[in-house]
């Protein structure tokens, strides 16, 4: 499959059911995103800063670490995979060089947020919230817009009005103008389902909308598309699975001083090879250095027709 043929996420915005974006904060985690059947990976700030670095989500990750990892998880998957940019790594003009280099690295979306840069993640209680002003936002809006080179890079802006306790009224005039200015997709981001319900009584542009219902896990899927929710966003969970599985298995390695203790819960050796596609590997070595393949001879999967294929 070339590049060119995969979903994009603008596509997505355009079904009509519900879409879901899986939190990834690597390669691996993107690749199961995929093949659990999400219809796109989210790069999460959150996830990013914690694998990467064991950092808060504060913007402390530097835009070039973020355009790696994206690079990484794009040449990983067929999905598409949107960036969390947060405030877009500064002002207007940080974010006309943020919008061509991840567009360069495959993303097929961005997210800028209305926080001040430096941000500090949504979820952090007591952090103090202040937001850029409306234009000052709109006008990075405009940017990102403006320098996409391909229309199909999806800006998506992100309203934190309500994380920021300045209320509904703030929430839809910050919509509106990010609307005005060009962004293809919002996210209104809460704590609450019922203050976005009460925004979305009040809301009405047309814009696809995108929920994080992180805070109100229990709204399912089928409620967020009544209410009118183009894509749903799990931003984080797949890498809290991940630190309960790690933490669990570690443990009981080092009570038990043996390996076997977790050798039944843990992924076996063949899932790790079908993941990284080490038959791909075998198969290049084969064709490409046989001399280098010694005894074990050519994999078990070159079939008899790709065998052929070489020999023409
Ligand atoms: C992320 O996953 O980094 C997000 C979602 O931006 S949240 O953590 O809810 O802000
Ligand atoms: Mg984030």
């Amino acid at each position: 499959m070339k590049f060119s043929d995969k979903t994009s996420f603008s596509a997505l915005l355009k079904r009509t059911e519900i879409g879901i974006l899986g939190g990834a904060h690597d390669a691996l985690s993107a690749r199961l995103v995929e093949e659990a059947g999400f219809d796109g990976v989210w790069a999460s700030s959150f996830g990013m800063s914690l694998s990467s670095r064991c950092i808060p989500d504060a913007d402390l990750l530097t835009l070039t670490e973020t355009l790696d990892i994206v690079r990484n998880m794009v040449a990983a998957v067929q999905i598409p995979v949107v960036a969390d940019c947060n405030a877009g790594f500064g002002s207007a003009v940080n974010v006309i060089h943020m919008t061509r280099d991840f567009e360069r690295a495959g993303a097929s979306g961005i997210c800028i947020e209305d926080n001040c840069y430096p941000k500090r993640c949504s979820l952090y209680q007591r952090a103090q919230r202040e937001l850029v002003p409306i234009d000052e936002m709109a006008g990075k809006i405009r940017a990102a817009v403006e320098a996409r080179s391909d229309p199909s890079l999806a800006v998506i802006a992100r309203v934190e009005a309500l994380i920021a306790k300045l209320g509904v009224d703030n929430a839809l005039e910050r919509a509106s103008a990010y609307v005005e200015a060009g962004a293809d997709a919002l996210v209104v981001h809460s704590t609450t389902i019922e203050i976005l319900e009460e925004f979305l009584d009040r809301w009405d542009l047309d814009c696809p909308m995108i929920v994080i219902p992180t805070l109100f896990d229990h709204v399912g899927l089928a409620h967020l598309a009544k209410l009118g929710y183009r894509i749903a966003i799990f931003p984080n969970q797949a890498v809290r699975a991940a630190i309960r599985a790690m933490r669990d298995a570690l443990r009981r390695i080092i009570e038990t001083g043996n390996g076997a203790a977790v050798s039944e819960d843990i992924a076996p050796l063949s899932e790790v090879y079908e993941l990284v596609r080490l038959d791909h590997l075998e198969e290049a070595e084969w064709r490409y250095s046989p001399a280098a393949v010694g005894p074990a001879g050519p994999p078990r999967a070159l079939t008899e027709e790709s065998r052929l294929r070489r020999l023409q």
